[in-house]
């Protein structure tokens, strides 16, 4: 594979690491607080092994643990992030500085890595070639669910297979629950086979009160604040395009709102917002034309307007379509695929779906409504990352404007540009801020694991500080778990963390848009900076200042 010159400067990277972390590892002693939850909880009846166990952080001390050799099996879960080399580079750092006889074995293609028993032992050689840089490639990815006790019975046998003293599974709130699942599942079955979590996805949607922030999600937010940065000057400079710009990040618009706080666009609408106030498909249309109106006054036929990727799960109309659509999916998935042709697909809805659904399914452009339609991943999620809905907006908005044109409230011009950035930030090089705390994580793993511990994802705290001053933590995965109904039952989840409108990052935003929506005053970041000055280079993302108040 050619090699970038960036590339190979960042192979000399040296990731910072939290003080505690940096010495003897022999000198790493971990440190328990009070047992986390209350008995009697449906949780403590399902992790009857890991309910209940404390919060772990380390400390200076004796622990001749540390240096016990180890066979530790990794896994990369779901969507690629940036920082997740560095993950496994700590990790691999901390194993050979504990015992230069332990052993780090790479599971290929995600979970079905592990079931299936394929795995690749990772040599430093092998590792140095990824250090600091994006992707998965290192030992690919996949979203194969854990979820039958046949493949628990296939994870049990790999572990047994291999002796891995522990899986470190890295994923996100889906593949976490997975991992406390199957830490519950081996101890119960005698297996000593410990396993540790590790907070990943852009989405940055896996954090809580205990985990401030999921890896990837700084490194992904910059890359598209950059791109809609430059399309901001772009749109000042020609004068003449609105531009629709869809960014990814599933349900929770954490990316889109850090990219608004970023650049600065005319609207950016958040899902949380809309599903509060249940804001219907017209009154969304309302708030872009109300924009494109009144710049309009001001000669100012051009704009950027942000969609996070979720939206259109959040609107009710939508909201309910979709829930219907799954219903018939799931009860139907053989009849369904046995419909090639869209019309044949239309008709067959129109008996089975609600008057208001059916209407509302008939009256979407048709590319929409098939993708509405596409199969769901392994978690029964709708894959938004394939809905257009950035064009969806732009055709009813277009409607409206000529409606408004007609009345004689609007005389500007609009033409109109769908971007969706998703793919081009997943695995870039990552932030010097996601190298670190990568880097931490997989280190924090390894010490995890050495003290003992399974059950609990890999955590490192007060991250607006500088990493020197960083606070690694093992969370117990249960503290974090709560139950919800999903297909039909109860199921312990990890809550997924959307937008908080009582949060700073929000408040922030919305005191602001009323002037960006009339005028414009974009903001271009720039590129993620390497090397150079550290309010540069090292600044987390905006929306992590904001939360943690420095
Ligand atoms: P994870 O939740 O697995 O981290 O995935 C993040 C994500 O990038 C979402 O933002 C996006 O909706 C989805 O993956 C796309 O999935 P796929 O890679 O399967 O197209």
């Amino acid at each position: 594979m050619e090699i970038s010159v960036l590339q190979r400067a960042r192979y000399k990277y040296e990731p910072k690491l939290p003080a505690i972390l940096s010495g003897a590892v022999e000198e790493i002693a971990l440190s328990l607080g009070d047992a986390s939850g209350s008995a009697g909880d449906a949780l403590a009846e399902l992790f009857k092994h890991s309910y209940g166990k404390p919060i772990a952080g380390f400390i200076k001390g004796k622990n001749e643990k540390m240096k016990r050799p180890l066979t530790v099996g990794v896994i990369l879960s779901g969507g690629q992030a940036p920082g997740g080399h560095n993950v496994i580079a700590g990790l691999y750092d901390g194993l050979k500085k504990g015992n230069d006889a332990s052993k780090l074995l790479g599971f290929l293609g995600g979970p079905g890595g592990l079931l299936e028993d394929k795995a690749v032992e990772l040599s430093g050689e092998v590792i140095d070639k990824y250090r600091n840089t994006g992707g998965f490639d290192i030992i690919g990815s996949g979203r194969t669910k854990i979820e039958t006790p046949e493949q628990f019975a296939a994870a049990l046998e790999t572990a047994e297979k291999r002796k891995l003293d522990a899986v470190v599974i890295i994923g996100g709130d889906d593949s976490n629950t997975n991992a406390a699942l199957l830490g519950e599942y081996f101890t119960a079955q005698g297996c000593a086979t410990q396993v540790i979590g590790c907070p990943k996805t852009i989405d940055g949607d896996l954090k809580n009160e205990y985990i401030e922030a999921s890896f990837g999600f700084d490194t992904a937010a910059k890359t598209y604040s950059e791109l809609v940065g430059n399309i901001g000057r772009d749109a000042a400079s020609a004068r003449k395009y609105w531009h629709f710009i869809k960014l990814m990040g599933r349900s929770a618009s954490h990316i889109a709102l850090e990219c608004a706080l970023q650049t600065q666009p005319n609207v950016c609408l958040i899902s949380e917002e809309v599903d509060a106030n249940k804001f219907s498909m017209g009154r969304i249309v309302d708030v872009i034309c109300s924009s494109v109106v009144k710049r309009a006054a001001n000669k100012e036929n051009f704009g950027v307007v942000l969609i996070p990727e979720g939206l259109i799960e959040f609107v009710p109309e939508m909201k309910q379509l979709i829930k219907e659509l799954n219903d018939l999916m799931a009860a139907h998935a053989d009849e369904l695929s046995g419909i090639s042709e869209f019309a044949g697909l239309g008709s067959w809805l129109e008996n089975r779906l609600s008057p208001e659904s059916a209407l509302l399914f008939e009256s979407m452009p048709p590319e929409i409504a098939r993708q509405l339609l596409d199969d769901r991943d392994p978690h029964g999620n709708v894959q938004v990352s394939r809905i257009d809905t950035e064009k969806l907006l732009i055709g009813m908005v277009e409607k409206k404007l000529s409606e408004l044109k007609n009345n004689g409230t609007y005389t500007g011009k609009f033409s109109a540009l769908a971007h969706f950035f998703g793919y081009e930030g997943r695995c870039a090089f990552p932030s010097n801020f996601d190298a670190d705390y990568c880097y931490s994580l997989g280190f924090t793993a390894f010490a995890l694991i050495a003290c003992g511990l399974t059950g609990y994802i890999s955590g490192v705290r007060n991250l607006t500080a500088p990493a020197d001053k960083w606070n690694p933590a093992g969370i117990p995965l249960t503290m974090m778990m709560n139950m919800e109904r999903r297909h039909g039952s109860f199921k312990p989840v990890i809550k997924k963390a959307l937008v908080e409108l009582d949060g700073k990052p929000f408040k922030t935003f919305a005191e602001k848009r009323e002037q960006w929506a009339a005028e414009t005053c974009y903001c271009s970041p720039g590129a993620i900076q390497y090397y150079g000055p550290p309010e540069a280079c090292d600044q987390p993302a905006m929306t992590l200042i904001l939360e943690r108040g420095n």
